[in-house]
C-alpha cells in the first residue's frame, strides 16, 4: 500500500468516526405540526323559562270615570271631569253625558246681581290683549252685602244642526262683595274666578255658529238669564 493511499484511509475513517460520534448521521425527525382541533362546540346557555306574561295596553283615564282620554275626544266628554255635564251622573252611566237637566230652582224675585255683559269670542284680558274665545260675563252686586254660593246653567245650541248640550256646575269659590262688579271666565284658566269646562264641548269642537244661554244664579236671589251668538269658526277676524 502505497503511502498516498494510506493517507486516504486514514482521512475516510476519520470522517466515519466523527458522524458516528454526531450520532450516526440519522436526519433528526421533525415533529409534524399538530392538526388544528376543531373548535369545541359553544355551549349555548339555556334560555330563560318563558312565563305567560299577560301584556297589559292602559289607557291614560286622567278623571277616573272608566272612559279613555282619547275616547272622550272622540265622544266629545271632558277628560278632566268625570261627570261632564255636571248633573250627578258620571260620564260612563249617564245616557246623555253632555246633556244636563236645569236644576236651579229659586223662589226669591229679589233681584240681588245683574249680568252686565256677555262675550264667546273676541275675548281680552285685562290689559286689552286677545286671549282664546271663551264664556266670560260681568256680573254686578247690586246689594249692599255680599253674594256667594253661585252656581250657573247654561247651553251651547248648533244654529245648523239644533243640537243641544246643556251643562251645570257650582261656582262656589265666586262672590261678590256689596256693590263689587267682577268678571266670570269659564275656561280652563287656573286663575281666581275662571271655572273649567269641557275642551271637547262643541263650544270648541264645532265650527257652526252657536247660541249660548246662560242662566246664573246665587241661593236667595232671583237667577239671571242672558243669550249670545257666536259665529261659526273661520267667520270672525281673529280665525278661531
Ligand atoms: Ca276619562
Ligand atoms: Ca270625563
Ligand atoms: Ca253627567
Ligand atoms: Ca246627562
Amino acid at each position: 500500500m502505497s503511502k498516498h493511499l494510506l493517507t486516504l484511509v486514514a482521512i475516510l475513517l476519520t470522517s466515519v468516526l466523527a458522524l458516528s460520534a454526531c450520532g450516526g448521521g440519522k436526519p433528526t425527525a421533525t415533529p409534524a405540526p399538530a392538526a388544528a382541533q376543531p373548535a369545541a362546540p359553544t355551549v349555548q346557555p339555556a334560555a330563560p323559562a318563558t312565563t305567560n306574561t299577560k301584556l297589559t295596553i292602559t289607557a291614560a283615564d286622567s278623571d277616573g270615570d272608566g272612559i279613555p282620554n282619547d275616547a272622550e275626544k272622540v265622544l266629545g266628554t271632558d277628560p278632566n271631569n268625570a261627570d261632564s255635564d255636571g248633573d250627578g251622573q258620571n260620564d260612563l252611566a249617564d245616557a246623555k253625558p253632555l246633556f244636563a237637566d236645569n236644576p236651579i230652582s229659586e223662589s226669591s224675585t229679589t233681584v240681588g246681581f245683574t249680568i252686565d255683559a256677555i262675550a264667546v269670542e273676541n275675548n281680552v284680558d285685562a290689559s286689552g290683549a286677545g286671549v282664546a274665545d271663551h264664556l266670560e260675563m260681568k256680573v254686578s252686586n247690586s246689594t249692599q252685602k255680599e253674594i256667594s254660593s253661585f252656581d250657573i246653567y247654561y247651553t251651547f245650541t248648533d244654529a245648523v244642526t239644533g243640537d243641544k248640550q246643556a251643562y251645570y256646575r257650582k261656582l262656589d269659590s265666586f262672590s261678590l262683595k256689596a256693590g263689587e262688579s267682577k268678571s266670570l271666565h269659564l275656561d280652563n284658566d287656573a286663575a281666581a274666578d275662571h271655572f273649567s269646562v269641557n275642551p271637547n264641548s262643541v263650544f270648541y269642537a264645532n265650527p257652526n255658529a252657536l247660541k249660548v244661554e246662560v242662566t246664573l244664579h246665587a241661593a236667595g236671589y232671583a237667577p239671571q238669564t242672558t243669550s249670545i251668538d257666536k259665529d261659526p269658526i273661520g267667520k270672525e277676524a281673529g280665525g278661531d
